[in-house]
């Protein structure tokens, strides 16, 4: 867990990283953009619970770090409980509104296995930012299915196939609705964005960081390997989802929608958005594939009437 700010010698000047470059995540890997959007945001006052996940595995490891603030490795499913406890001792030290505490993970750590901790977090009021990378799967462990997981998704756990049934079209559940249950405990500052929209990310963190209590950012990541998509493409798949209606940018504040992202007049189709990745290139070979691309395209139109995009 480094203390100090990582400095890099260059031919002009030194440069401070509050996440260095050098990391091992993928080439174009979504998650470490938004997560370096993130804590530049944040500023060095910051300490981070980072639950275990591609963005941990891939930035920390031993002797390395890409971290140039506090960071502490959790459990893959107590990430939000050791945020607890920072922000207990930070309160008995006097030192809680000068250090900003950040629990971050992944959705299978969010959506799933961490999702007990993260209530109890929210049910306490702590002034914690609890942000979520959700690439849609467990990408560290090779792309199983999570409660993040959407509609029609080829995963190693709801792998495509070619027969007559509906696991043929791959996850056949619908994503779980994060936004929706941490709004249901009252938390003051909600947001949703994707890697696609660094500006936005960076907007959102600072607003949220400037809120006492709880907060919820969540980030839509996209994953070259498990998503079957070019290394260049995660920027573009993160604006395409926001775009086509399938991942509204949505900011609540008080529990009310205060701000969102419109989509292009008319909205790009979903098929755009599906046919650049391999997850979901089964649904473009067989007519009961065609019929899930009318319910996904029915998906996006639901979010684009409901959160009047
Ligand atoms: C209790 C427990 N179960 C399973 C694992 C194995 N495991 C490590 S990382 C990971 C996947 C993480 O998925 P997610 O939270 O979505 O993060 P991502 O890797 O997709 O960024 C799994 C299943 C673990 N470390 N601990
Ligand atoms: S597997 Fe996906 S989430 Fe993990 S480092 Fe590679 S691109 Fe990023
Ligand atoms: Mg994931």
């Amino acid at each position: 867990m480094p203390t100090k700010s990582i400095t890099t010698k260059t031919t002009t000047k030194s440069k401070k990283y509050l996440f260095a470059p050098g990391h091992r995540a993928c080439a174009g890997c979504g998650q470490n953009m938004a997560a370096r959007a993130v804590i530049e945001a944040l500023g060095p006052n910051t300490i981070i619970a980072n639950a275990t996940g591609c963005l941990e595995v891939t930035t920390s490891p031993y002797p390395q770090s890409a971290w140039g603030v506090p960071w502490i490795h959790s459990l893959f499913e107590n990430a939000a409980g050791i945020a607890s406890g920072i922000e207990a001792a930070l309160k008995q030290k006097g030192q809680d509104k000068k250090v900003k505490v950040l629990a971050q993970g992944g959705d299978g750590s969010t959506f799933d296995i961490g999702l007990g901790l993260i209530s109890g977090m929210w049910e306490r009021n702590e002034n914690i930012l609890y942000v979520c990378y959700d690439n849609e799967a467990y990408s560290n462990t090779g792309m199983q299915a999570s409660g993040a997981t959407p509609w029609g998704s080829s995963t190693t756990t709801t792998p495509s196939g070619s027969g007559p049934t509906i696991d043929a079209i791959g996850s056949h559940q619908n994503k779980k609705d994060m936004i929706a249950i941490a709004l249901a405990h009252g938390l003051k500052y909600v947001a949703q964005t994707t890697a696609g929209h660094i500006n936005d990310i960076k907007k959102k963190i600072i607003k949220a960081a400037s809120i006492k209590g709880p907060a919820y950012i969540q980030i839509l990541t996209p994953c070259i390997p498990g998503w079957r998509i070019k290394p260049d493409q995660a920027l573009l798949a993160g604006r395409l989802a926001a775009q086509t209606g399938l991942y509204p940018v949505l900011e609540y504040e008080n529990g009310n929608l205060t701000n969102k992202l419109s989509v292009p007049k008319p909205a790009p189709k979903v098929d755009e958005y599906l046919k650049m990745q391999g997850r979901f290139a089964h649904l473009f070979k067989t007519p009961q594939g065609k019929t899930q691309l009318k319910i996904i395209q029915e998906l996006a139109n639901e979010n684009i009437k409901k959160y009047g995009l």
